[in-house]
């Protein structure tokens, strides 16, 4: 991790991405920047490397892969995540599958909006109280020498709305109904979902890995 001065104030560490998705770098920004932590984009890098294939059966094994696999290729220590929605009526699906459960044609967010209503279509007919689901994040701090630093965990439990609601965030988050603020998490401003999402909890377990670099 490279630190630069800051006039005196404390020193920031930086860290790259090892993500192509726009959605997790403003995340991830947001949530390291109360810990000193500024998060560098693979976009911003002056060379483009190839994307590591997702091939393994666990949220934390492709988080694994790409921390390595950026680490390796960039030379600089990257955090990685893997994520996705595991809904219980459908054993767990779309999990590791999340972001290609509808086909991986089209934009980003044509993916998103063709995943949603083939959610909202599959869970047409599971009755409201067998509709928990909960998203998943695995993330993973590895350096270019391939030591992993630090790994670890985070969900975000909710139901499976019968109707999209919401403009805030990506993905899912449209349809992820939270019964103790009657919100999907698409109506939580950032600040709100970082403090309970997933990828909050996952990043703050390992928030002392940032302050040891
Ligand atoms: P990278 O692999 O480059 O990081 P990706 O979008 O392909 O980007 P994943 O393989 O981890 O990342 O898939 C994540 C998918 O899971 C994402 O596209 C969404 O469909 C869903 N997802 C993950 N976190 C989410 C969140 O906070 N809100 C809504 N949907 C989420």
């Amino acid at each position: 991790m490279v630190m630069s001065p800051q006039n005196g104030r404390q020193p920031e560490m930086e860290v790259l991405l090892a993500s192509t998705n726009p959605h997790k770098l403003q995340e991830f920004r947001e949530i390291l920047a109360p810990l000193g932590v500024v998060v560098v984009d693979l976009a911003s890098l002056s060379q483009s490397f190839d994307e590591p294939v997702e091939d393994a059966s666990t949220f934390a094994g492709n988080a694994r892969l790409k921390a390595l696999g950026y680490a390796e290729a960039t030379g600089r220590v990257c955090v990685a995540d893997d994520s996705g929605l595991s809904v219980d009526a459908l054993d767990g699906r779309p999990g590791v599958l999340s972001a290609r459960f509808a086909g991986s044609s089209g934009t980003r967010d044509e993916r998103d909006a063709a995943n949603n209503v083939m959610l909202l279509a599959l869970m047409e007919a599971v009755p409201d109280e067998k509709r928990t689901a909960r998203f998943e994040c695995a993330v993973c701090v590895a350096d270019p020498s391939g030591t992993i630093l630090a790994e670890s965990h985070g969900t975000f439990e909710g139901v499976i709305s019968r109707e999209q609601a919401g403009d805030n965030g990506f993905g899912y988050d449209p349809l992820l109904y939270l019964p103790d603020v009657q919100k999907t998490s698409a109506q939580l401003s950032s600040q709100e979902k970082n403090a309970r999402s997933h990828r909050g909890k996952a990043v703050q377990k390992i928030a002392t890995c940032f302050s040891k670099m």
